[in-house]
């Protein structure tokens, strides 16, 4: 049987690899939402940098659309920021996007150095578990947190997560993370939007004016798109 792990933030990482694992990466708000929209939205692959630098690279290139989040807000000389709302307006279709957030992509360049990395997102939760019970591989729910700290609304998703999961005898937990995590979305799940009132990121998002952004980023099964990064680019798998 296959244990899940989650690790509450990405300064815990280095407990929690073991080089086998399959490890998802959360950032519901709004990274992990943003890139799930991107792909589905018929972005050919997803370049996640961890550096505005490194974005900037890619400015000139005819071939790429930049985007860039720090701090909730899009960053200066970018096409687009990490609203998953904004880039329904925009077309997309076929284009590269470079994309740095300021810890959603962190999160994927810590996971890349020894795991096979896939996001997740309440936008494809469904999809996702399909996925994982097919790789029938040892799980990592990395939560990308804050600036380090722990965010709440990446735990939910890893309580939904684990609680599909464990509908599978593929699967078990023996953690207290997975457990709490487990626990928190049983309470929070017949109104995440509702659960996550007091929580400092939804207020971050609020106080930007971006609310919309909240409600979409927790819409269950959304899409069928599986994130997977193969030569340090998020492609759909199919
Ligand atoms: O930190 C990130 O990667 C972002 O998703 C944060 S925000 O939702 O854009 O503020």
């Amino acid at each position: 049987m296959n244990n899940i792990k989650v690790c509450l933030t990405p300064s815990l990482f280095p407990i929690y690899s073991d080089r086998t694992s399959v490890v998802v990466v959360v950032d519901v708000l709004r990274a992990t939402s943003a890139i799930c929209t991107a792909l589905e939205l018929g972005v050919e692959s997803i370049m996640p940098v961890s550096t505005i630098e490194e974005a900037l690279d890619y400015k000139d290139n005819d071939e790429y659309v930049i985007a860039a989040e720090r701090n909730g807000k899009i960053v200066r000389g970018f096409d687009l920021g990490n609203s998953p709302t904004e880039y329904s307006n925009h077309t997309l279709l076929g284009k590269k996007m470079v994309l740095t957030t300021t810890n959603g992509t962190k999160a994927i360049n810590i996971a890349k150095q020894d795991h096979i990395v896939v996001t997740g997102s309440f936008l494809n939760l469904k999809a996702l578990t399909s996925f994982l019970v097919e790789m029938d591989k040892g799980i990592i729910i990395l939560c990308a947190g804050w600036k380090n700290d722990y965010c709440l609304e990446d735990t939910l998703f890893a309580g939904a997560l684990t609680k599909e999961l464990i509908k599978n005898d593929k699967f078990y937990y023996d953690n207290d993370s997975t457990a709490s995590s487990l626990i928190l979305y049983h309470k929070a799940k017949d109104n995440l939007f509702n659960f996550l009132k007091d929580s400092q990121h939804r207020k971050r998002l609020a106080h930007l004016g971006i609310e919309k952004d909240v409600r979409y980023c927790l819409e269950l099964n959304k899409s069928e798109v599986i994130p997977i990064l193969i030569d340090n680019k998020l492609i759909s798998h199919s």
